[in-house]
């Protein structure tokens, strides 16, 4: 093998890509080592290596294929062709993960996987790893990935699930995915992948860090110390850095190769005749022990972070040239030359010949289409099939096994007395769960104890701990779980214990489920369910946490349903829409459960039994976005509201008729995401008077978008008054209802309206 140091010595530009391109050419000009006979086929590629020759030229063609699109996107990005400049050079030896693993084995990649896409594009016949590259990175509506929405690595076909940015965003889902991959089979649902498939992902070494990392790995090995099965390998590219800030010197074998129940091995990804086997011994590890399997590949970053990462400004030209002479390429192309595989020149024509293919690809890239309309750029984001979500909410051809789940025909609960809030979404989850054999009920406390408010009660018992499972304590797993059942076809439904605790997950959905359709054209889905027990006015259980009313964070979220059910009728016929919704069109959902409301039986006065409900048979579900309207012709007043505010807001009704003879008619929006604005304008036109009754925050709360939309109608001029909790947390025992909204304010709101001129 001959060294790299004299060529790479030499070059002191400030155009490290064009260095790093040249260095190759003259490495392979300049080589003059020992020369093995030219090996077949199935020969090892050097003697001891257990890749063989085909391999060894195959992964290097991928290893060409993913810096030649580096190098291109360099060149293009300063003409506007190529929109993105992060680059896989230097972690081209991931190619051999791909080369190991099958084409059906999920994987969720470090955005430095050039090469492991070109190889695994290998896998299926007629497709080609350079034209959908470059579609990708010059944002065409034709990139296959996600139609022109984002450079991703992703391919339906190839099961790469697309990730964008986020750093470690993907670990928990991966390890979902590969616990849904075993669950599968203990609930008889069917796979769209092998049964022995196992979940890849890879990640960087300073994301390795993250807190997103550090619970997917906690997860995986508390789930392998108890002897469940979790066949997630993660590979941990690492090249000693993260943008600037360098990992410590062996931190990452330090900190992984002697944790519980998470298996490590190295491999070195800078050298594919020593490095084959090292990752071979991890996948076959993986896939047949189905425990989770930590993969430490050896890579380096050749090229900085991105195009606009000038290293030569922040480090040593002799650093650089140090980290430039460790190229994986120049280890390859001394591989191709010592073993007689390629000659130089041959070598340098394929060379060539990737840099031709990959610039005309690009070329014809940019003459593709790009997205020109908002409309084609949201067409994946959201999609509703309003015809199709009903029937399927309305579906009710699963009596026999409701009967069965309830204990007999007469035990229907449809056939009882009406009931408060809490039964009826406990009723209404036994039935969703005997319609759909592929959910999944979990979170934390769910299980034996039916959750902290008994909710979820009996429902353990009926459908066992298959479907119905305590989790580990930790919101993101649980909605990474989520997301894992729903890659593989199941339809998850995820409790956060409370609102509250959404929060520390929040990026879960937000950066994770909500964007999956948006950033794959609709390609991939995880549809779920997940349930919140909500809100404030708890009396007895106090607290800002306990009562958190923030639904601000959930709002903004692209794409996501957020439904507020008041009442146990309400409750039952959104789920079922709910459920629909992500069943028909892999939506993400919110159900925000009122805690106070759960056992909330009476509305006017003590005993009244007024806010109990007969619970609506199956057949019947509310239609997304239709709010529930009392007192329909009343004018005098309307009253916009949600969830707590309901029962207020009729209450007071009662107070403002006695006070000021007026007729109001409450309107309980019941779906706070998407705000049905033209419902709202609908209700608004024929106000004399509005009161907007939030019981959230004042800053960037339901009311605001409530407001916004009557006054975007025009209405604007109708006299409204607005009452909202405050801009504070919540505080314990009495002192929280100085924080929210109360009968006496929205009584002195119509006051106030009265006494306007
Ligand atoms: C959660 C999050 N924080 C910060 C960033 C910005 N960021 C992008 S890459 C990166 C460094 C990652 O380093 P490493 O994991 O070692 O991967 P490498 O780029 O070295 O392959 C940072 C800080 C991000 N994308 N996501
Ligand atoms: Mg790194």
């Amino acid at each position: 093998m001959s060294s790299t140091q004299p060529i790479a010595a030499r070059h002191k530009g400030f155009n490290r890509a064009e260095i790093v391109d040249q260095n190759f050419v003259e490495f392979v000009q300049q080589w003059h080592g020992d020369v093995h006979a030219k090996p077949r086929e199935h020969d090892p590629i050097l003697p001891g290596s257990a890749l063989d020759a085909q391999g060894f030229r195959e992964l290097l063609e991928s290893q060409l294929i993913s810096r030649h699109l580096d190098l291109m996107a360099r060149v293009l990005r300063v003409q506007n062709k190529v929109f993105y400049t992060i680059g896989s050079s230097g972690h081209e030896g991931n190619a051999m993960v791909a080369r190991l693993t099958r084409h059906t084995d999920p994987a969720f990649l470090h955005y430095r996987s050039g090469g492991f896409m070109a190889e695994r594009f290998r896998k299926l016949p007629g497709m080609d790893p350079v034209m959908d590259s470059a579609l990708s990175f010059a944002a065409s509506k034709e990139d296959p990935a996600s139609g022109g929405r984002h450079k991703v690595w992703g391919s339906k076909p190839l099961w790469v699930l697309p990730q964008t940015s986020t750093i470690a965003s993907h670990l928990p889902k991966a390890f979902g995915t590969a616990v849904a991959i075993e669950q599968a089979r203990r609930i008889g649902h069917t796979l769209p992948i092998p049964n022995d498939s196992i979940a890849i992902c890879s990640f960087g070494d300073a994301s390795s860090n993250h807190a997103t990392a550090q619970t997917a790995f906690n997860a995986a090995s508390w789930t392998a110390y108890q002897k469940l099965p979790a066949p997630v390998l993660f590979v941990c590219e690492d090249n000693g850095i993260g943008i600037s800030v360098k990992t410590p010197s062996g931190w990452v074998a330090n900190n992984f190769q002697h944790r519980p129940d998470l298996d490590y091995f190295f491999a070195d990804g800078l050298d594919l005749a020593e490095g084959y086997a090292q990752v071979q011994r991890a996948v076959d590890h993986c896939r047949s022990t189905r425990r989770p399997t930590f993969l430490h590949l050896k890579t380096t970053r050749i090229m900085g972070h991105a195009g606009t990462d000038f290293e030569i400004e922040w480090r040593s030209i002799e650093e650089l040239v140090a980290v430039e002479a460790s190229d994986p390429l120049l280890r390859s192309a001394a591989i191709a030359l010592e073993s007689g595989l390629f000659t130089k020149d041959a070598l340098l024509a394929l060379n060539e010949a990737t840099r031709k293919r990959c610039f005309a690809a690009a070329e014809e890239a940019d003459r593709r289409p790009k997205l020109e309309r908002l409309d084609d750029v949201m067409a994946p984001l959201a999609p509703y099939t309003p015809a199709k979500v009903k029937a399927e909410a309305e579906r009710a051809d699963y009596n026999d096994k409701r009967i069965a789940v309830f204990g007999g025909e007469d035990k229907l609960p449809e056939k009882q007395p009406p009931r408060h809030l809490a039964i009826q979404i406990n009723q209404a989850l036994h039935d969703v769960m005997a319609k759909y054999p592929e959910t999944l009920l979990f979170g934390e406390d769910v299980a034996q104890k039916g959750g902290v408010y008994t909710v979820t009660k009996g429902l353990f018992k009926t459908f066992k701990g298959n479907r119905v499972f305590n989790t580990l304590l930790d919101e993101t797993v649980i909605l990474g779980l989520a997301q894992g059942y729903a890659n593989m076809g199941m339809l998850p439904i995820p409790e956060i214990q409370y609102l509250a605790y959404f929060h520390n997950a929040c990026d879960q959905i937000r950066g994770e489920a909500a964007s999956l359709q948006f950033f794959s054209n609709n390609q991939y889905r995880n549809p779920l369910v997940m349930r919140m027990a909500s809100l404030g006015y708890q009396r007895g259980f106090g607290g800002h946490f306990h009562n958190d009313n923030s639904i601000t964070a959930l709002r903004d979220i692209p794409g996501l349903v957020v439904g507020c059910p008041s009442r146990g009728d309400d409750a039952a016929t959104m789920l079922r829409t709910l459920m629909a919704l992500a069943k028909v069109d892999g939506r993400v959902c919110a159900y925000l459960e009122p805690i106070a409301l759960y056992m909330a039986k009476d509305l006017y006065e003590a005993g009244d039994g007024q806010w109990q409900f007969a619970y609506p048979a199956p057949g019947e579900a509310m239609p997304l976005g239709e709010g529930r309207v009392y007192e329909a012709g009343a004018d005098d007043l309307v009253i916009f509201t949600f969830g707590n505010g309901v029962p207020m807001a009729l209450r007071s009704a009662r107070t403002i008729q006695k006070d000021l003879g007026w007729k109001t008619r409450v309107v309980d929006l019941r779906w706070l995401a998407p705000l049905n604005d033209a419902f709202i304008a609908a209700q608004a036109k024929s106000a004399k008077r509005i009161i907007v009754l939030d019981e959230g925050r004042k800053s960037a709360g339901v009311g605001e978008g409530v407001i916004t939309a009557i006054v975007e109608a025009g209405l604007g001029s109708t006299p409204l008054e607005r009452v909202v909790g405050a801009d504070t947390y919540t505080p314990l025992a009495g002192a929280a209802f100085l924080v929210l909204p109360g009968d006496a304010e929205v009584v002195a709101a119509a006051h106030k309206l009265a006494a306007r001129k």
